[in-house]
């Protein structure tokens, strides 16, 4: 490494500015590291967090789960009692619907993550469509309840967190009720003792630290289900529901980064970039495709371990000397493919522009 573009003191042109708010929750739910995506499962300690309220401190000697309201055979379980049910495990990628919002204009308020909420575990539980089956839901049942533990106030709104999935939504999704992550019990931070993880859906389905799951007649009007998690243009946008991952893709940053400013910087030569890509519902990848030198190039498929997690890829690059911009873009099996710019709803969800990585090469 003989120059050296990185000048003492350099910052980069035209940023955004946060609010301390924004700042304070960007202490709190830290996101993966992007270097860490050579791996098919993201280390536990670098997976990311999105934590609304407090962690909720729960004894897992204590707690119970219970299955309420609209079911002619209402039940409750045990920690242990669930760790005895059926076991499975299954790497799962997960991803914050919140993923991308501070590329967006004007930047929506909240969590300001740029791409980085996002990650792949291995989740160990026992399918929760059984369970349900289980407590024999009436006809009339609309949606099943999931509360978490964990309580505060959200535009002025006192509320556990909370979501639901219809009788439909729970038939079609292979959700999970979850006690392992990554071959150990769940840490505080990621759900202890019991989550649900919905794979194929952003994150904000995966109820963590639940209590109960509740039948009811009618639909769930909570406010984590109605209020926040919607596509509105504007304010007074009705809007539709935030579920579905969007198809994404990210790439492992090459050669070394300046320490402030996280900007690259290789040697000329031949080069391997490599990443992940995934999309929701299950849907595989059909290609990526890297920008190189001005041209859309498709890299090589790699692979993943299971329907819900994403799929590594690959191409080797013949840096030349001075300052490249390097993009990766996936495209789906269904053809939904990533944008090349932010699109913009006022909750800053999904963005799925492409990932952009610029890199100085020695020699210029
Ligand atoms: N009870 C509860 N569950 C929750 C949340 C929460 O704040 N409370 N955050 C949700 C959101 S928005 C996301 S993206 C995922 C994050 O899971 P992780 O922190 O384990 O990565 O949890 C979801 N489940
Ligand atoms: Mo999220």
């Amino acid at each position: 490494m003989k120059d050296n573009p990185f000048q003492p003191g350099a910052t980069r042109a035209d940023q955004p500015e946060f609010t301390r708010d924004e700042l304070g929750l960007a202490y709190r739910n830290s996101g993966a590291l992007l270097e860490l995506l050579s791996r098919d499962i993201t280390p536990t300690g670098t997976h990311y967090l999105l934590i609304h309220f407090d962690v909720p401190q729960i004894a897992p000697e204590t707690h119970v789960l219970d299955l309420k309201g609209a079911f002619d055979a209402p039940y409750s379980l045990s920690m242990a009692e669930i760790m005895d049910l059926p076991q499975i495990t299954r790497p799962v990628t997960l991803e914050c619907a919140g993923n991308g919002r501070a590329g967006m204009t004007p930047r929506p308020l909240s969590m300001p993550w740029s791409y980085e909420a996002v990650g792949t575990s291995e989740w160990t539980g026992t399918p929760l469509a059984p369970l349900i089956e289980r407590a024999k839901p009436r006809a009339s049942v609309q949606d099943f309840v999931f509360t978490g533990a964990d309580f505060g106030y959200d535009k002025g709104v006192p509320h556990h967190y909370g979501r639901s999935l219809t009788p439909e939504e729970l038939a079609d999704l292979d959700a999970m009720l979850v006690w392992g992550m990554n071959g150990a019990p769940l840490l505080p931070q990621h759900g202890a003792p019991l989550r649900i993880i919905v794979p194929g859906w952003y994150g904000m389905a995966s109820v963590k630290w639940l209590t109960s799951i509740e039948a009811i007649e009618t639909r769930y009007q909570g406010f984590q289900q109605v209020q926040t998690y919607r596509f509105r243009a504007h304010a007074e946008d009705p809007g539709t529901p935030v579920n579905r991952i969007h198809v994404k893709s990210l790439m492992q940053p090459p050669g070394v980064p300046d320490w402030f400013t996280r900007a690259r910087w290789l040697e000329p030569g031949r080069v391997t970039l490599q990443g992940r890509a995934w999309s929701g519902a299950g849907v595989p990848i059909a290609k990526v495709e890297v920008l190189l030198d001005g041209a859309w190039q498709e890299a090589e498929l790699t692979g993943r371990a299971d329907t819900y997690a994403w799929t590594g890829w690959r191409i080797d690059w013949e840096a030349t000397p001075g300052t490249h911009e390097l993009a990766c873009r996936a495209t789906d099996a269904k053809g939904n493919t990533q944008p090349l710019e932010p699109g913009y709803n006022t909750g800053g969800f999904a963005n799925n522009e492409v990932h952009r990585v610029p890199v100085h090469v020695a020699g210029a």
